[in-house]
């Protein structure tokens, strides 16, 4: 790890820089996972690396599908796994979801590896993708998935989702959760729930509001109410507002 204080002012963003680095040298993150990584960062720099409240709006909606799902799925990419590994794992918990791997950059040895990585940080289980379950309107590696995980979900979770996905999960008639700093992505604009935010700060609070939308009795009529391209043109003024 870098060594930094930790009342440096950049603390949060260096830890962060760490985990994607070492999710690099573990086999978990691919190469250009710190491409990816590099933008996020630039865009988080210009959102003031904190949680605005269009973030929050969304969170709660995030919240509301997963509890009301009736198969929800969480999806782990190389990114996701190497800065979040426990909170994806609390939050599939919590739903009752499913941990599924789906990588874009195709890699059977960076597959095993994220699921060696959740597995040590205590998930039960861990979802593959598969050459039985292929989704439809897609030409990637992501197109394999499992046949009781993603290809069978209504709900998933996809942080730092790549678009093509993302659009053939829509297409396909599944509702898509996704983190993605990035207002402005083919991701953020397709998804039916777009939170942008740091997947590291979100995750948290997602999880927070996962336990407080158990004891609520109308998530659906917040469902109703929530307008993702709102939330999305308030996150594009603060980005340009810098
Ligand atoms: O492990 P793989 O092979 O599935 O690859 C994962 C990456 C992320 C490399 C792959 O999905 C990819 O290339 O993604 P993109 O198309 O670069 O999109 C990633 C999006 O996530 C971009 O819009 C970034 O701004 C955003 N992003 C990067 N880091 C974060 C982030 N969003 C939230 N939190 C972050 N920490």
């Amino acid at each position: 790890m870098t060594d930094v204080p930790a009342t440096h002012p950049r603390y949060a963003s260096l830890r962060t820089r760490d985990a994607i680095v070492a999710g690099v040298e573990r086999g978990v993150t691919s190469i250009h996972g710190l491409v990816a990584h590099g933008r996020g960062e630039a865009f988080d720099y210009l959102l003031g690396e904190r949680t605005r409240d269009f973030a929050r709006e969304a969170i709660d909606a995030a919240a509301a599908m997963l509890v009301t799902a009736r198969r929800p799925v969480v999806s782990v990419n190389g990114n996701a796994a190497a800065l979040a590994p426990g909170d994806l794992i609390a939050l599939a918990a919590a739903v009752g979801a499913p941990l599924e791997i789906n990588i874009f950059h195709a890699s059977k040895d960076r597959e095993r590896a994220i699921r060696s990585h959740l597995l040590e940080h205590g998930a039960p289980d861990v979802l593959m993708p598969t050459a039985h379950a292929v989704l439809d309107h897609l030409d990637s590696n992501r197109r394999f998935v499992h046949p009781n995980g993603i290809h069978a979900a209504d709900v998933i979770f996809v942080p730092l989702e790549d678009g093509d996905r993302c659009q053939a999960l829509v297409q396909s008639g599944k509702r898509v959760i996704t983190v993605d700093l990035n207002p402005m992505s083919r991701t953020a604009r397709t998804a039916t729930v777009t939170i942008v935010d740091n997947v590291t700060r979100a995750l948290p609070l997602l999880l927070e509001r996962v336990s407080a939308r158990r004891n609520d009795d109308a998530p659906q009529a917040l469902l109703d109410r929530y307008d993702n391209g709102q939330v999305l043109r308030a996150a594009e003024i603060a980005l340009r507002a810098g």
